[in-house]
């Protein structure tokens, strides 16, 4: 593999030890990731209260890298104010279709906004269930386990997805991001291909016993 091909690193923010939230934040910051993935959940969409507003708030406060933001509500357009008035612009907001009426009206808040608009994919949603929305959002974000919780086992059926998106934005503008059990394998395989980001979560950046700068400058140089 290229060592000079650009991918995008985001540190799951879920998986961080929240006793010294601040000193990791920096740790990862001045380690070179290149964005704060933030993992919202309301315990009803999934079944986890990962993170929450004020966390957002905390991390936003603390760096000025972006932050990519994952919204596992259910009808996220009752809440997105909050997140959008909390981020700045040129932050990320996932939304998950299917827990929306009218995907596409909470979409156009993130827009208008100047936030990125963005879709995150379930292992089991389809690319044709959302193509029209793929029209008008910057990011897709294919999950490789089901949303909900950190350390999971990737699901190899999702892999025949991102084929199927790496064709369909041959003739769109959308980028394509891996959210989910997160190998060195995986970005060797999938960033060549065309996939241009990937959250990093317990499978290889927290919990390694390695100060996150250098497990960053090993995937980057593709020594891990
Ligand atoms: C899952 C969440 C993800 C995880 C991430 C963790 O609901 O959206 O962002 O936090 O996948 O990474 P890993 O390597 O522990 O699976
Ligand atoms: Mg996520």
């Amino acid at each position: 593999m290229k060592k000079d091909l650009k991918f995008e690193l985001m540190a799951s923010m879920m998986c961080a030890d929240y006793s010294r939230l601040g000193e990791e934040v920096k740790a990862l910051d001045e380690g070179g990731i290149d964005s704060f993935h933030i993992d919202i959940m309301d315990g009803r969409y999934v079944g986890n209260f990962a993170m929450s507003l004020n966390d957002l708030k905390c991390i936003r406060s603390l760096t000025k890298k972006p932050l990519d933001v994952h919204l596992m509500v259910e009808h996220p357009i009752n809440t997105v104010d909050l997140f959008i008035n909390s981020l700045h612009p040129g932050d990320t907001i996932y939304i998950h279709p299917e827990a929306e009426y009218h995907p596409s009206t909470t979409l156009q808040k993130i827009i208008n906004a100047g936030m990125i608009p963005a879709i995150a994919l379930n292992p089991g949603t389809s690319v044709e269930t959302v193509f029209e929305m793929l029209q008008i959002v910057d990011k897709v974000l294919v999950m490789s386990v089901n949303p909900g919780n950190a350390g999971q086992m990737y699901l190899p059926y999702v892999g025949a997805k991102y084929d199927r998106l790496l064709e369909v934005k041959k003739n769109m503008h959308f980028d394509i991001y891996w959210d989910g059990a997160c190998s060195a394998d995986k970005i060797r395989t999938f960033a060549p291909r065309g996939v241009k980001g990937f959250v990093l979560g317990t499978t290889l950046l927290f919990g390694q016993k390695r100060p996150y700068r250098e497990t960053i400058e090993m995937i980057r140089e593709m020594r891990i």
